[in-house]
């Protein structure tokens, strides 16, 4: 694989964008060397700058569940932005991707558009402080919900619970709102619920968490996370904004049967678009302004290509249910062909699945956790891998943090590839 190209253009691209890239992760600081620059992709194909052909696990993060380019989705899209590409009015396509989106995902009967999943998850928070009254939010280490201020926090001292700023320009007064929890310890989540009693508006998680590695969530988890949030008057906030539309039509409300108060999606319910939402029922809905005091706006959302990106993802996910058990299969298959490759090569693995996600961790023990997840990322093996997997032609994300995203476009023989691939590209580590 030669890669010049995609060196100058990111040469280049460090002089006017910061990093060379408008967002970090896709700069290859995790794995070291540079970026690559991509010319165009289909279906399950990413085309270099370089002329290289690579099959893609990444997938722009989630949102390509069809594969790149889908053509009822690039036709959509086609056709609306003849007619204009945004109003800052009312559209009609706006309500019938919420009317679809709302059939879909169970206890939601109104959602908001917005243009990303960090904004969903802070709009979802401002709307479940202002219907709670009530100041305080839960995350959980490891969880990514965007970089909105509250959700920048790392553990702060063993002796309090409340986090500190994990970056700089957010402030101490707004880290004290954000408590930090272990993900799966229902324990660590009650004493800290008891810690700060009536001062608790929301519970934000990743119900299968998938910014550590994919991590389900281990049995009972969500379930008691739902007494919790009943037995203390807590919003429960499910950030589906990988999970939405992917692991289910419904998303993880569905697949596990647990009821979240607000759920935010992003990703796939823009078909590649930037488009983020956050819906639940009515009597929390209906504290958004401009029927309630919660205030939330924007220029761009609800925008009409968007939408109409959107809704024919969506659509063609409805339609067509089968979508999801073929691409749970197909990663079935793939995380079965790897396990039997890196036993083969006696390489120390951990891989976790549900549904069409799924992550290679480089460490025996589980990985339940960000402190597992953080203990497997040690040492070179990821970046390694990840390197001898781009030899191969297969391109995974450049960090061992993120889950793999599997797209219905994959073919056999795409999947035969990428095992064989993985066993070249883990042997010695
Ligand atoms: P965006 O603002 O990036 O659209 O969504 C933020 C977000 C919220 N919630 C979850 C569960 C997410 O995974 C994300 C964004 N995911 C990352 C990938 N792990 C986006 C990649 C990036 O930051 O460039």
């Amino acid at each position: 694989m030669i890669y010049k190209r995609s060196s100058a253009l990111f040469a280049e691209a460090q002089k006017v964008i910061p990093g060379g890239v408008n967002s970090p992760v896709r700069a290859f600081k995790a794995v070291g060397g540079d970026p690559i620059f991509v010319k165009e992709a289909k279906g399950a194909y990413l085309y270099d700058e370089d002329g290289n052909t690579l099959i893609d696990y990444i997938n722009s993060w989630g949102p390509m569940i069809l594969g790149h380019a889908h053509p009822e989705v690039v036709q959509a899209v086609v056709d609306k932005a003849k007619k204009g590409t945004s109003f800052g009015m009312p559209t009609e396509i706006e309500t019938e991707i919420a009317s679809l989106a709302v059939s879909m995902v169970p206890n939601i009967d109104k959602i908001r558009f917005v243009n990303s999943g960090t904004e969903a998850c802070m709009s979802a928070v401002r709307l479940a402080r202002g219907y709670t009254g009530k100041d305080k939010i839960i995350k959980f280490a490891g969880c990514y919900h965007g970089h909105s201020d509250s959700f920048l926090i790392q553990a702060g001292s063993g002796a309090v619970t409340f986090g500190t700023p994990n970056s700089p320009g957010v402030t101490q007064g707004t880290a004290k709102d954000t408590l930090l929890a272990r993900y799966n310890d229902l324990e660590h989540v009650k004493e800290i619920i008891a810690q700060h009693s009536g001062e608790i508006a929301c519970i934000i998680l990743e119900p299968v968490a998938g910014n550590m590695g994919c991590i389900p969530p281990a049995k009972g988890f969500l379930e008691g996370l739902r007494q919790l949030c009943d037995a203390h008057s807590i919003l429960l906030v499910f950030d589906e904004v990988m999970t939405g539309f992917r692991l289910a039509k419904g998303g993880v409300q569905e697949l596990l049967g647990v009821d979240a108060d607000i759920v935010t999606f992003g990703k796939v319910i823009g078909g590649g678009l930037p488009v983020g939402a956050f819906g639940a029922r009515n009597e929390i809905m209906d504290y958004l302004a401009p029927v309630g005091p919660v205030y939330q706006a924007g220029t761009l959302s609800g925008n009409p290509l968007a939408m109409a990106a959107g809704l024919a993802m969506l659509s063609t996910l409805n339609e067509h249910p089968e979508i999801f058990d073929s691409i749970n299969q197909k990663t079935q298959y793939l995380h079965e062909g790897m396990a039997q490759v890196l036993s083969s090569n006696g390489v120390a693995h951990t891989i976790n699945r549900i549904g069409s996600m799924i992550s290679v961790h480089f460490s025996e023990k589980p990985v339940v956790n960000f402190a597992s997840a953080a203990e497997a990322a040690d040492g070179d093996a990821f970046k390694t891998f990840f390197h001898n997997m781009l030899k191969e032609g297969i391109y995974i994300a450049p960090s061992a943090y993120e889950t793999w995203f599997i797209c219905n476009a994959l073919t056999q023989a795409d999947l035969d590839k990428t095992i064989e691939a993985c066993k070249m590209a883990s042997k010695g580590i």
